[in-house]
């Protein structure tokens, strides 16, 4: 942030806000303060940063590694944090190679409706699924893995893809006094989208840090995930408005 003129730092302690992330000035002095302060019974939930999905990996998300710094710097201003890790089996019902004559990203029909085929990714104990090295989380709370049943994917860290088949987390925030969640992570159209759209349905104040998250964008779907996140009232916001 540049100077502030006397003229306008004397307005901003007589007046408040000036401008949209600047919070006070103190003699002068240009301080700048977070528009938004996680509180103790919010918690970020990071979604799935794990080396499948970032470059390298066997489902790579474009800069998907860019996101980790980002996770990083955010964690600090939370008093909860609770990590996913997507945990599938070996010729698990969502990778194409599973399927006589399908490809990856095709899709095909399962008892729960339309899946999308994805190359193999996140084998259960393989290096591929573990969490990004860079990723520093080391006061996390919780690290819930989804989408272990064989027969079942689980784009959301809440409900398996029948959307009826809970993970635990929900119980497990709930206890601990949860009333927000901030989530971050990837892919921002399938699981970090899926996880948000069931934190709201389930009552939490819900926000998805768009920085902090990047997308598969496979025939429009993350421009889809944005409105059917505003729809569910998902509110959309930017890292730096807990970082400044
Ligand atoms: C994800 C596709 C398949 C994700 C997981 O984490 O967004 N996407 N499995
Ligand atoms: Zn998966």
């Amino acid at each position: 942030m540049g100077k502030v003129s006397r003229r306008q730092s004397l307005k901003m302690l007589m007046g408040g806000l000036t401008a949209v992330g600047l919070g006070s000035s103190v003699l002068g002095r240009q301080v700048l303060a977070a528009t938004v302060v996680p509180s103790e019974n919010s918690a970020l939930i990071v979604v799935d940063v794990q080396n499948c999905f970032v470059p390298g990996g066997t489902l790579p998300v474009k800069d998907g590694d860019q996101v980790v710094p980002v996770i990083n710097a955010l964690s600090k201003h939370f008093a909860n944090v609770v990590v996913t890790q997507d945990w599938h089996t070996q010729g698990h019902a969502s990778f194409a190679s599973a399927y006589d004559g399908k490809k990856p990203f095709e899709t095909t029909e399962l008892s729960y409706g339309t899946q999308v085929l994805w190359p193999d990714h996140c084998v259960q104990g393989t290096d591929d699924a573990s969490l990004v090295k860079g990723l520093e989380l080391p006061q996390a709370e919780l690290i819930i893995r989804k989408g272990f049943h064989k027969d079942m994917d689980s784009y959301s860290a809440f409900f398996e893809a029948d959307h009826k088949t809970p993970t635990g987390l929900l119980g497990y925030l709930q206890e601990r006094g949860i009333k927000q969640v901030y989530v971050v992570g990837l892919a921002t159209d399938f699981c970090v989208a899926w996880t948000a759209m069931d934190a709201a349905r389930s009552g939490f104040k819900t926000a998805v840090i768009e920085d902090a998250c990047r997308g598969i964008d496979l025939n429009g779907s993350l421009a889809a995930a944005w409105e059917a996140m505003a729809k569910a009232g998902v509110e959309r916001m930017q890292s730096g408005a807990i970082l400044s």
